[in-house]
Parts: structure tokens; sequence; C-alpha cells
């Protein structure tokens, strides 16, 4: 039996699992989502349709993808329908609906216009990853990233979703619709403030009186989104299909801690989030720093360290002592201290609980998953705690090695001839200094790249010794020991 509309009906008999409550047939489309990828699907989505089990409302999420049809063309045979499968001690299962559509822009982009200019649709929500906001190492639009100017030169089909964005407004401005709100929900600081400048920086290039109504009438609220989601395996799909009894193709699994922190500065209709754990705050910088430098900093620095020790996931690398130590030091010495966290949140308590959370045994995280992107993904984890921390004087010895780690990541991979996946691949593959034995050649060669590391890391002396330094301990014998690595740097 095949995950439907028709037998979730029978999947709905068994009281263990939760299914859709409200009227799914007739809940309309009114929230266009960038980017319906596994983490949108298990977080986002899932606030949605628990405001909608509890207060209805037209609410269903029309998914789309600005390329891949993969989740398009699996999801439609089951009715959008899937399987959230919440893994802690218990495994909990619920049938999420309110994906009511996923479609692919390379292939429907009328269809997706449609949608964006309809007058039902209130919000766009975004989780297109890092590298999505085509942003400059100065966090502002970079006009000559590939994808934005080709959007300049064909601003009725574009290919980004800044350019979808601006073009939907355009529309809905032309056609006297009230603007939609955008609400980024990526691993990005300041977020919501950097995707309104990069919409409004490429909105002035075609129409400055677009680019002045976008900044009046739309809101871009800052966002923490939080929940450790897995890729889904063979082995997810086998054991949730049998476990609720119809064959989901695509569940998604993640941990039960989850946590959505909004900036309050917008009017404008939203479903009931707050009635289901979301939080309103004015101030979400002290959240995301909060989580982006204890939380995705740590992951990164495993992610790395971990897969050149020889680990898989991070349960397996926070289980070894030295890696454990490590993180803790580096969370406690260079991370907490280096940013002013909200009132209300005990950063000592909050770095445990992170820790704690890396070491749930139902949660198989790849490291390979999280090495992804690196040469975005560090320019918002770990190069903003390096900047404060020179600044504030401050140790960098850790964050430092963590770096190197990721630098000694890519040699390797060029080296193996393994594949590497983040936008900068062909870059890495045309520099052939990263294959020297030479620490300092290496360290030179990544700090040159001005679109990661901007000037003011470039140019630092202290930076680029205990790079060196680490880099070249990392390299000494053929498994990282990190143990080792810390004592000759600490
Ligand atoms: C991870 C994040 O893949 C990664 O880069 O660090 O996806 C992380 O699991 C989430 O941000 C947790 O909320």
């Amino acid at each position: 039996m095949q995950l439907s509309n028709k037998t979730v009906k029978i999947v709905a008999e068994n009281p263990a699992i939760t299914t859709p409550q409200y009227d799914r047939k007739n809940t309309k489309i009114g929230i266009v989502h960038l980017g319906p990828g596994a983490f949108h699907r298990a977080h986002q989505a899932v606030y949605t349709e628990n405001a909608m089990n509890l207060s209805g409302g037209n609410w269903g999420i029309c998914g789309v993808s600005l390329r891949s049809s993969i989740a398009r063309d699996v999801l439609v045979k089951q009715d959008n329908l899937y399987t959230l499968a919440i893994l802690d001690k218990e495994i909990n299962y619920q049938i999420i609906g309110a994906i009511k559509e996923v479609l692919v822009a390379s292939e429907q982009s009328q269809q997706v216009m449609a949608r964006l200019t309809a007058a039902t649709t209130k919000l766009v929500t975004l989780t297109i990853t890092e590298k999505g906001y085509c942003l400059g190492a100065d966090g502002r639009l970079d006009l000559e990233n590939a994808d934005i100017a080709h959007d300049l030169k064909n601003r009725s089909q574009p290919i980004s979703a800044i350019g979808y964005i601006v073009q939907a407004l355009g529309q809905r401005k032309i056609n006297s619709i009230d603007a939609f709100n955008v609400l980024s929900c990526d691993n990005v600081s300041g977020n919501g403030d950097k995707l309104r400048q990069a919409v409004i920086d490429y909105a002035v290039q075609l129409d400055e009186a677009l680019a002045t109504w976008i900044d009046v009438n739309v809101a871009f609220p800052n966002s923490m989104v939080d929940s450790i989601t897995p890729k889904t395996e063979d082995y997810t799909v086998e054991s949730v299909s049998k476990a609720v009894g119809a064959r989901d193709e695509w569940p998604i699994q993640r941990e039960q801690f989850t946590q959505w922190v909004i900036e309050d500065n917008w009017q404008g209709p939203r479903p009931d989030w707050e009635k289901v754990g979301v939080v309103f705050t004015s101030d979400v910088d002290g959240f995301e720093k909060a989580k982006l430098r204890l939380l995705n900093c740590l992951h990164s620095t495993l992610a790395y360290a971990g897969s050149l020790a020889g680990f898989e996931t991070v349960f397996d690398v926070t289980c070894d002592n030295d890696f454990y130590n490590f993180i803790c030091k580096l969370a406690k010495e260079e991370v907490i201290g280096s940013f002013v966290p909200p009132e209300e949140l005990n950063l000592e308590r909050y770095g445990k609980e992170i820790i704690e959370r890396f070491l749930n045994p139902e949660i198989r995280h790849l490291l390979a998953q999280i090495a992804w992107d690196g040469s975005q993904k560090l320019q918002m984890r770990i190069l903003p705690i390096i900047e404060d921390n020179l600044v504030l004087g401050r140790s960098t010895k850790l964050l430092s090695l963590s770096l190197a780690c990721w630098f000694e990541f890519i040699c390797r991979a060029l080296k193996e001839g393994k594949e590497i996946v983040d936008p900068m691949a062909s870059d890495f593959s045309n520099m052939p200094s990263l294959l020297s034995n030479d620490a300092l050649e290496v360290v030179e060669s990544f700090l040159n790249i001005e679109s990661i590391f901007g000037l003011k890391l470039k140019n630092s002396h202290d930076l680029k010794t205990q790079l060196v330094s680490s880099l070249t301990a990392l390299r000494i014998g053929d498994t990282v020991k990190i143990n080792s690595v810390v004592e000759t740097l600490c």
C-alpha cells in the first residue's frame, strides 16, 4: 500500500501516528517555499502542519525546487504526503500534509510565477543554503555571480531565488496586489537583513521605483532555525514504511529537538506559529550567533577534523574522548565570550545541550554531509568568530585548527581525486598550490581567496602563523591525533 490521500485514512487508524487534522483537500496554498529539501520538510513544514492541525487556515505550501526534479517526481506519487520520523529513545511518526505541490522552476517557471503572484500567496520562505544567496565576502549581493548576472540580463526568466522574488514582486506591484513577506530559514547570520539587501541591490539594477516599493512594502524578518536532520537513507525508507504501514518513498528523519526564533518586526498574515512553539522576539541576532557559533561551528569542526581522523558520523566522533574534549575546549575558550548572547540564554548549558544532541545514538548524521559547501558555510560559522576574537584580543588557536582541518580536507581530496561538494570545487582543482607539501604555500593560497576571506583575515599575520602551525601539526603522521595536535598548539 502506497502512502496517498486514499490510504492516509488507514494509516490514521493507528493512534500512535499523527495525520493531518485539517481539510487538506480544500486548504488553499498560502506559502511558496523555495528549496523544499529535507530540512524544510523536517522543520518549517512541520510547524505549519501543527498550526493548521490546531487552527486551520489556508497555509498549504507550494514547494519550488529551482533545479532538481527529484523531490517533485517522488512526492507527487504519494500526493505530496510524507512521514516525519522523530528519532529519540522512542521513534514518533507524523504524516505531514502541509506541502500541497512541488514545482520545478527550471521546467515550470510559469506555474511558479503564477503561485508567486497569486493574491492568496502571503509568504515566501526559503531554505536555499548559504550559496543560494549569491553573496560576496562583504555580505552584499555579488553582481558577478553567474546566476545573478544571468538574471539581470533575463529578468523575466530568472534562475536564482533573488531573481524570482524580484520578478514576482514587480508583477504584484503592476497588478496592485499586496506584497508577500519573505522569510529566510537558512544558517546565514542576519539572514533576513542580508536577503533584504541582496533583493534591493538586485532590483535597483533593473528598476529603482520597484526597489523602493520593495523596501517600503516587504518584510524580511531574521530567523534562527534549528533541528538536526540527517539525510534520508534507504534503510529509513524501509523502516518508516514498515512502521506506518504504507510505502513512503521519501520520509524525513530528525531529532526530537526543534527550535525556530523569528524576528517580530512585521505585520501581515501568517500561520499560528506562535501557538505551536515558534518564538517571536525583537533580538534574533543573539540566538542566531549562539546557534551558528555553538552548533554549526562545532559541527563543521567535527566534519573536517573527524573525517581526517577516519570517523563517519557525528555520534562516532563525539564519542571519542579526545574529540569530545577538543570541542568542549573550543566552545568554552574561544566561542563563548566572542559575542553577546540573549539575556535568557545560559551559554554553558546551551553548549552542553548541543553536545548532548551530538551524542544521540539514534541519529546517524554523516560528517560527509556536513562537510559540503565549506567555502560558504565557514563564512557564517567560523570566520566571524575569528574576526571578533582578533578584535577582542581573544584566542583563535583552536578556531585556526578547525579552519586548517578544512584546508587539509580539501587538499587531501584533491590529492586522492575524491569528489568535493562545494560551489568552489572547480576553483580548488585549478589551484596546483593546494597539492604542495609546504604548509605556508597552502595557507597563503587559501587566504588569497578574497571571496571567502576578504581583506582583513587575508592580512592577519597572527591568523596566518596559527594556520601554518595547525596545518603542519595536522600533517604529522597518517591519521590525525587531535589531542596531540591541540597540545602542540596550546
Ligand atoms: C549542519 C546543519 O549540514 C550542516 O551543515 O551543520 O544542517 C545542522 O545540522 C543544522 O543547522 C541543525 O539545526
